[in-house]
């Protein structure tokens, strides 16, 4: 069985990050060829037609996207310290939540990184919008125990390198929810696999 997966991406991005997380969870080791430099980044344009950050190589295979990535490794492999999915449908819901705030968030830092006088724009608006409606409902996701601290899964992972992202870039304020999501971050900082990812570059 392979123990080795070349992983294209960088130490910032929160899609690579839980894709890191869950494999040295699994047992995998990471091979991790950065995107930000040029020889990586030729490499992605080389094996994917999207560009997006990850992509693995797993048993000979290119696969595209972190959510595809964990899929194979999780089928593979089982979940490791990982709760499994408790209920599959709930925990798709608030994976889509957590990746459409990302996905506003990474336009809102897209959009300031080319030009800084956009934060006014109709577009980033709608991106910040989208992204406090989400951040809302997954506080509400804490409260009602869909999220929980007490067994950390991919959806508890998926958020916490959300919100490390996005403090690191600064591409959002969720100050008003850090509280209600600490006992979440502070679950997953006792792994080593989570301590060892942070955000850098
Ligand atoms: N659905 C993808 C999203 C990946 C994604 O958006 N990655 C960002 C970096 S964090 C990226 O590569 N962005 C480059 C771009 O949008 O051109 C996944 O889960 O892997």
């Amino acid at each position: 069985m392979m123990r080795t997966m070349k992983l294209l991406g960088t130490t910032t991005s929160p899609f690579v990050r839980r894709v890191r997380v869950v494999a040295a969870e699994l047992g995998v080791e990471v091979q991790l060829v950065s995107t930000a430099g040029e020889a990586g980044a030729a490499e992605l344009r080389a094996v994917s037609p999207i560009g997006k950050i990850p992509v693995a190589e797993l048993d000979g295979q290119w696969l595209y996207d972190s959510r595809v990535i964990i899929d194979w490794l999780t089928t593979t492999r089982g979940w490791g310290r990982l709760a499994p999915p408790r209920n599959r449908w709930t925990d798709a819901n608030l994976l889509n939540a957590i990746d459409a705030a990302l996905e506003s968030t990474l336009q809102l830092f897209y959009l300031r990184r080319d030009s800084p006088d956009t934060a006014a724009l109709p577009f980033a608006q709608r991106q910040r919008e989208r992204a406090t409606t989400i951040f809302a409902w997954l506080g509400k996701a804490v409260d009602e125990g869909q999220l929980r601290a007490a067994a950390p899964g991919l959806p508890e992972l998926a958020l916490l390198c959300a919100l490390d992202w996005i403090a690191f870039r600064e591409a959002f304020d969720t100050a008003a929810l850090d509280a209600r999501f600490a006992p979440i971050r502070a679950a997953l900082e006792r792994w080593p696999s989570v301590l060892a990812t942070r955000p850098q570059g």
